[in-house]
Parts: C-alpha cells; structure tokens; sequence
C-alpha cells in the first residue's frame, strides 16, 4: 500500500461531509507547485476541503486568506530551501491575527539547503509558533498524517486545549 492511500482508513465526518477547511500553502520565495498539489490531494483524501493558495503567496495575502477562511489547519510548504528563513518569517504574524492564534499550523518539505540531514530546525520553528514540523529525510508524510488524523474535526475544534 503506497502513502497516497493512508488517509482512506480514516474515520467520521463533519458537517457538509467535511471534516473542515485546510489552507495549504507555499511561501512568498517559493515557486514550486507539485509539493502543493500533493498535499492538497492527501488532504483531501482525508476528508477535509483545501483551500491552495498555490506557490509564491506573499505574507500579507497568506495573514489575510487564513484570517478570512479561519481553517481547521493551516499547512505550509517549501521545498526550495528557504522555508525556515519564510517560515520564521510569516508564523508571528499568523499568530498575531486574533483568529489564528491556537489554529494548528505547520510546516514542511526541504527546509534548508543541507537535505535536512545534522541540523534540524524543528525547535526553534515550533518555538516559533508552529504546532509540528514535517522536514525531508524523515517520513514526512506518515507523521503528518498521523497529525491528521488526530485533529479533531470541525466545529468542535477545542482551540483552547489546541493551545495548551
Ligand atoms: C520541478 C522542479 C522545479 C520547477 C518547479 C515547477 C513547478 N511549477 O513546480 C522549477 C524549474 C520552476 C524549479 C525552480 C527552482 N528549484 Co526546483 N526542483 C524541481 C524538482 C525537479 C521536482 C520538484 C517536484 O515537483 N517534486 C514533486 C513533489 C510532489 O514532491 P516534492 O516537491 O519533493 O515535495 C515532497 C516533499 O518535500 C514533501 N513535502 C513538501 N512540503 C511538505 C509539507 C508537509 C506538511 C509535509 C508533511 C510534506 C511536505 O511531500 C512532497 C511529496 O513527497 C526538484 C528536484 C526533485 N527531483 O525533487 C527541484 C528542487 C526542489 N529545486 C531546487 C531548487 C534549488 C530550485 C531553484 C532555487 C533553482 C534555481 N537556482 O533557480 C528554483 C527555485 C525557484 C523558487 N523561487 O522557488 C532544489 C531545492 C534544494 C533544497 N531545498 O535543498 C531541488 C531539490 C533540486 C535539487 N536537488 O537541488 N524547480
């Protein structure tokens, strides 16, 4: 059984037949597309709808987007190797849009240019404010869809534990 298929073994849905709405989406230097619609289709399978923002989304129109459609979760993507320097970038000012303050947002892809591989920049981007990271090199798409799965589903996202 290939990736793609995890998410059908997941469970229940929401209202609408959705578990919710996902943003996904790349950062303002990254141009890179395919890493977005991948994601939008695993979600997807996991039974929410996707927003895509497609790739190089300035910070203000992904504040203004995520302040607007208030998700379920917000999922960055980067593969160009700048996605920590974008990511440490935009993630305070998503937090500080009164919404988006305990929505689940994280980040993941080709982080750096070193393949990820001795440095890992987890921390100090959850430290940050995102709520998990998913870089290369270590089964990035098994472990985000665990966090998946473990989401709770719309409208009955319990922001304040989320938060905790
Ligand atoms: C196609 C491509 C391009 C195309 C993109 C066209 C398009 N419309 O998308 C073009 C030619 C425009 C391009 C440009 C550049 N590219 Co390019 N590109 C590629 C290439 C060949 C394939 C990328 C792809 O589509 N993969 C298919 C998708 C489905 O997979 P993916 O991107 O790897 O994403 C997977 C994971 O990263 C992960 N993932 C990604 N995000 C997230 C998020 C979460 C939450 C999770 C869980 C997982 C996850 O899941 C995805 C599926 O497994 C790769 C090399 C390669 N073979 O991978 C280089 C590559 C990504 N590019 C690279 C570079 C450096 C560039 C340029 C900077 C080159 C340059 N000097 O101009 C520019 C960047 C431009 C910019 N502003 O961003 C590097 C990045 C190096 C790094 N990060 O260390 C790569 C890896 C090539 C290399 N080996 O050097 N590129």
């Amino acid at each position: 059984m290939s990736e793609c298929e995890l998410p059908e073994v997941t469970g229940h849905k929401g209202l609408e037949g959705t578990r919710g709405t996902v943003v996904v989406t790349s950062l303002a230097s990254d141009s890179h597309t395919w890493n977005l619609v991948f994601l939008q289709l695993l979600i997807e399978e996991c039974g929410y709808e996707v927003i895509n923002l497609g790739p190089c989304v300035p910070d203000e129109i992904l504040v203004s987007a995520c302040r607007d459609l208030n998700p379920q979760m917000v999922v960055v993507s980067s593969v160009n190797g700048h996605g920590y320097q974008d990511g440490m970038r935009v993630i305070g000012q998503l937090r500080d849009c009164p919404p988006l303050a305990a929505t689940p947002i994280v980040i993941g892809g080709k982080l750096g240019t070193d393949g990820g591989e001795g440095v890992s920049r987890t921390g100090e981007l959850m430290a940050a404010g995102f709520d998990a990271v998913f870089e290369d090199g270590r089964d990035p798409v098994a472990a985000f869809h665990a966090f998946l799965a473990a989401l709770p589903e719309a409208p009955a996202l319990d922001r304040d534990r989320l938060a905790a």
